[in-house]
């Protein structure tokens, strides 16, 4: 008998399961027990998953094996085209619930106050490729898919306000400028290089955009400390067909908090899923992002008095002229099944609105609407991407539609068409009552391609977003522009940027000019519109002035070694647990380390694969032996040294003084740093914790 056939193998037992032993030896488990048949695509019984069929023991393989090829068809075509932007994405279901009434603005269902409707939220980076480090520096996406009673509503926003451009045919340009420069390849989901910022500074309307970008808004701790807006006016419509405007704002209820950009190059390294392995622990242990849902409502003579035109997508309106409503809630509550079926499958289309919800003529929405619906074509390969479970309608829906790639869900009968003769037989019909109807506001006009002149004023709004933040995130505004424009290798490049700056802000273009050694100061740019100066300040702006008012979700890295004192540990973890916060352990060894008291503690983290920038605040706990083996360790001393100069809260142990001084931080220890000593004093430190970051210190750092 030949070998290699089914009778060659020997069964064996592995756990309460049946296995093969193959000709080299490997285990496979068979059917039986509970453990269901392989079959082929189309149901037929696989006797043999480990061999092809081969004519001969060793022998050319033969077409004839229909599981082989099909096996191997199948994966050469496992892949879709990844999104054009936003490619990288991180998708979790919850629900959103209405929480007032807003029925005088809305007939929407979505807002009927207690309304609870399933959402899918996908988060993303827009520039990098589908495997690219999560913590770049880029605009997130945050596209929250409603399942509402009266069809599916797509608000698809992003975390920040505003937009780069003004108009929708620009799109391609801008997109092209971010991404790989096209004959190199590179560099990858970042925008710092001589493409991007030659599109920017040759485009003034992202002036105001590129201050926001360069902001730590870009780099978040986590998707769940972080706005979303739906950036663009709509409308809303309520049941008498009146209309008023809306801009979407979602406001995380944990607040909001960034990293600062050494920790961010450091985090790509050390895990580049942060973001995602971040929102899935939090999700899978129940501690259930959540955000508010908000409105600024204003009517057309709000629009008309306003500063700057409501139709801008490059514009804001601050928060302290028209206050956010919160109306509603979100929570996420259920991670994917299935990350293809999922969070690669959905298909996002701004054009999707439901009763109660409009467009405005915001040029860039407007091209955004047919952007959507035509993009998914190529991306899911057929007209039927609503047949999907992902992005198909919970409520009862019905239409003509027919055929086409793909189509699982046909109708039933003979209607196909409307109008027809068959009665109730004849298939759905249009309802004036419930249906949706556009707002039927007046348009007049010449056809033609313009720019409105109230879309000429490019900088006010970057010097109120500038003038908005604290002195901190002021200086890293700069840090970051010095950092990108030092990427571009062309300096006429840099020096357009800074004549830009000029206009925004003068100490802010002479600080980047400074740090780039310009060989002197550029004239400001050409302004369209003179930059105005009596914009108020908008605290609403500050990511520092809006952060937690606990150290609620955030983490806790406990570097420790054999001998620590348990005691102290205990403190720590009580302490942490009142305040629903995580702690993770790190040691020189992943089996863990023997406290003084013999307790075992199981790390999580082994001391290289655990940084401190994982960490939000940092306990460096260890013993008279133990810190010897650290002080050689330059992961020990970088651990220490890094959370010093991210400006994060340090606890430590006396003992571990030695790695503080090799550290070259021992001088310098501040009041954000705090020997714990007794089980007590883990209270008072993770208080202090609150804050997130000493930037006290920052100024001391240079
Ligand atoms: Fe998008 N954008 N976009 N965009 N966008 C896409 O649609 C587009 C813009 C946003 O997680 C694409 O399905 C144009 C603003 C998010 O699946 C594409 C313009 C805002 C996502 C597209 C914009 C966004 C996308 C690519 C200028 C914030 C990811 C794949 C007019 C309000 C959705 C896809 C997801 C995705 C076009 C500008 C947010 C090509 C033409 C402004 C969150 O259709």
């Amino acid at each position: 008998m030949a070998k290699g056939t089914d009778q060659s193998r020997k069964t064996v037992k592995i756990g309460d399961q049946t296995a093969a032993r193959g000709q080299g030896g490997e285990i496979h488990q068979v059917a039986g027990n509970g453990v269901p048949t392989l079959t082929t695509a189309l149901g037929t019984p696989v006797a043999d998953d480990q061999n092809s069929l081969r004519a001969g023991l060793r022998g050319p393989t033969l077409m004839e094996d229909q599981h082989f090829r099909e096996k191997i068809f199948h994966f050469d075509h496992e892949r879709i085209p990844e999104r054009v932007v936003h490619a990288r994405g991180f998708g979790a279901h919850g629900y959103f619930e209405a929480t007032d009434d807003i029925s005088d603005l809305t007939r929407a269902a979505v807002f009927e106050k207690g309304e609870k409707t399933d959402v899918f939220v996908r988060f993303s980076t827009v520039a990098g490729n589908k495997g690219s480090p999560d913590v770049a520096r880029d605009v997130r996406g945050f596209a929250v898919k409603f399942y509402t009673r009266e069809g599916n509503w797509d608000l698809v926003g992003n975390n920040i306000p505003v937009f780069f451009i003004q108009d929708a045919i620009k799109f391609p340009d801008l997109i092209h400028s971010a991404k790989q420069e096209p004959d190199r390849g590179f560099p990858q989901a970042q925008t710092a290089h001589d493409n991007f910022w030659d599109f920017i500074s040759l485009t003034p309307e992202s002036i105001n955009m590129a201050l926001w970008i360069m902001s730590d808004r870009t780099i978040p701790r986590s998707l769940r400390f972080m706005e979303g807006f739906g950036v663009h006016t709509f409308r809303l419509v309520n049941e008498n067909g009146e209309s008023k405007f809306v801009k979407f704002h979602w406001k995380p209820k944990m607040g909001m908090q960034s990293v600062v950009w050494n920790e961010a190059l450091k985090l790509n390294g050390a895990d580049p899923d942060f973001h995602r392995r971040d929102m899935w622990n939090a999700i899978q242990k129940g501690d259930y992002p959540e955000w508010e849902l908000g409105l600024q409502v204003f009517d057309e003579k709000f629009a008309e008095e306003f500063e700057f035109d409501v139709l801008d997508a490059t514009k804001i309106i601050p928060e302290e002229q028209v206050p956010v409503r919160i109306v509603g809630r979100m929570v996420l509550n259920r991670c994917v099944d299935n990350f293809f079926a999922e969070t690669e499958q959905v298909a996002f289309q701004t054009g999707s609105v439901v009763p109660g919800i409009d467009f405005s003529n915001d040029p860039l929405l407007q091209g955004r609407n047919f952007s959507y619906l035509d993009t998914q074509l190529s991306r899911l390969g057929s007209t039927n991407f609503t047949h999907l479970p992902i992005n198909a309608p919970r409520c009862p829906f019905h239409h003509f539609q027919q055929d086409g790639h793909m189509a699982f869900r046909n109708p039933k009968g003979r209607a196909n068409y409307e109008p027809n003769s068959w009665g109730s037989e004849g298939g759905p019909r249009e309802d004036p009552q419930k249906g949706f109807r556009s707002y039927p506001e007046e348009i007049d006009g010449q056809k033609g391609r313009y720019r409105s002149e109230t879309f000429a004023d490019h900088y006010s709004q970057a010097r109120q977003f500038y003038h908005s933040q604290t002195e901190v995130e002021q200086a890293h505004i700069a840090d970051a522009f010095v950092f990108e424009l030092s990427k571009v290798e062309t300096v006429a490049i840099r020096e357009r940027i800074v004549s830009h700056l000029l206009n925004v802000d003068e100490a802010l273009a002479d600080k980047v000019m400074e740090g780039l050694r310009l060989k002197g100061r550029p004239k400001p740019a050409d302004a369209a519109m003179k930059p105005r100066d009596d914009l108020k300040v908008s605290p609403k702006l500050s990511i520092v002035l809006n952060g937690p008012e606990s150290f609620a979700g955030r983490k806790l890295g406990v570097l420790l070694t054999d001998g620590v004192d348990m005691d102290v540990i205990d403190g720590l973890k009580k302490a942490l647990e009142k305040e629903g916060a995580e702690i993770e352990f790190i040691a020189p060894m992943i089996g863990g380390a023997e406290a003084s008291d013999g307790t075992w503690i199981e790390a999580q983290q082994k001391i290289d694969g655990g940084p401190s920038v994982l960490y939000d605040a940092v306990a460096i706990l260890t013993s008279k032996d133990g810190v010897k083996d650290l002080i050689n360790m330059p992961e020990a001393r970088d651990f220490a040294a890094d959370a010093f100069a991210h400006c994060k809260y340090i606890a430590y142990s006396a003992e571990a003084r030695p790695l503080l001084e090799k550290a070259g931080i021992w001088s310098d220890l501040d009041d954000g740093c705090r020997e714990l000593s007794k089980r007590g004093d883990g209270q008072e430190f993770i208080k202090s914790c609150r804050a997130l970051r000493f930037w006290e210190r920052a100024a001391k750092l240079g």
